[in-house]
């Protein structure tokens, strides 16, 4: 029996989490077929199953045991909360926020300028909280999709509306003017799984978080005078300290190390700076702590 077991994960079909959520089982080195028009496909070498499904039913889906875990965005979590799913690993994709925004011709100074208007969202969970906390008294109207133009036939005064770039926003003449959340993709759990799906789901994270801590990194090798060695090792932090190498070329080193995407061009700027050459930058794919 323990053999069979399965773990069950359900990704949006299609949509704006369907390839990072592909992508992400991908890197954790599970294959499966994803072809139109499938509700559900079986991993190859790793004991999943993987339903495709609208982002909405994730949730549900869950929370009622079709799948043990998921992958969402927070923004849907947070408006349709369940007690029977827990939030397991932020997965740093399908990054939105979502917003209030108004018409150009708007003359928006707080928040409180949207006292009495009407606030097209789909999202009137959130926003009611949000607008309660603030103290404004405002009315929503719940639409399913293209929020955005509401305003322009006259169905709202402002919206609430995820934005990512702001382009639809902007070519509907509306400007954000205060951010209600931020969102990202997150992977989701039915809390109190069997032992053996729970171990496989142990082994699923360990793989998720690896191929997380490779993408915040980079690989960098450089050649240096060895006189300037010291003070460039110095510069590279690295998993515990830099590997060092020498050239076939006398007095030169090659040397190797991982440096965080986020100071990265911070960090070539000082390199450069204390002599070194020939600079080289990898992705990593996976990176085991
Ligand atoms: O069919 P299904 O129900 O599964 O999909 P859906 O149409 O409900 O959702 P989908 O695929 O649009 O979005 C899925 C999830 O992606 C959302 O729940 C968010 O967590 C996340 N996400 C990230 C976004 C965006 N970015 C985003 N920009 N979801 C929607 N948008 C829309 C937004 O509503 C607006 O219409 O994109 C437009 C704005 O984009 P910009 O770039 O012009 O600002
Ligand atoms: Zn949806």
């Amino acid at each position: 029996m323990a053999e069979n077991q399965k773990l069950k994960i359900a990704i949006q079909k299609s949509g704006r989490l369907a390839e990072g959520s592909t992508e992400l089982l991908r890197r954790c080195g599970i294959r499966f077929n994803n072809g139109h028009g499938k509700l559900k496909s079986e991993a190859a070498d790793f004991p999943l199953e993987i339903y495709f499904l609208r982002d909405d039913d994730i949730p549900n889906h869950v929370a009622d045991g079709v799948a043990d875990i998921g992958i969402v965005g927070e923004n849907v979590l947070a408006e349709s909360p369940r007690e029977e799913v827990d939030v397991i690993e932020k997965l740093g994709f399908g990054r939105c926020r979502l917003s209030l925004a108004v018409p150009k011709g708007f003359a928006y100074s707080s928040l409180h300028d949207l006292d009495g208007k009407r606030i097209a969202t789909s999202y009137p969970g959130v926003l009611g909280e949000f607008l309660a906390s603030n103290g404004i008294n405002a009315e929503i109207h719940e639409i399913s999709g293209s929020v955005e133009i509401a305003p322009s036939i006259g169905l709202a005064d402002a919206v609430c509306d995820l934005v990512s770039s702001g382009s639809t926003l902007f070519s509907n003449g509306l400007r954000e003017v205060e951010t209600v959340m931020q969102s990202q993709a997150v992977l989701i759990a039915r809390p109190r799984l069997n032992d053996e799906v729970n171990s496989i789901l142990e082994k699923l994270l360990f793989r998720i978080r690896s191929v997380m801590a490779a993408r915040q990194n980079k690989y960098i090798l450089l050649n240096a005078p060895e006189e300037k060695a010291a003070e460039i090792a110095a510069i590279l932090p690295g998993m515990r300290s830099p590997t060092m190498m020498p050239l076939a070329d006398a007095g030169w080193v090659s040397i190797h190390s991982v440096i965080e995407e986020h100071d990265f061009w911070e960090v070539v700027d000082s390199l450069k700076r204390a002599g070194a050459e020939g600079i080289l930058v990898l992705s990593i794919d996976q990176m085991i702590r």
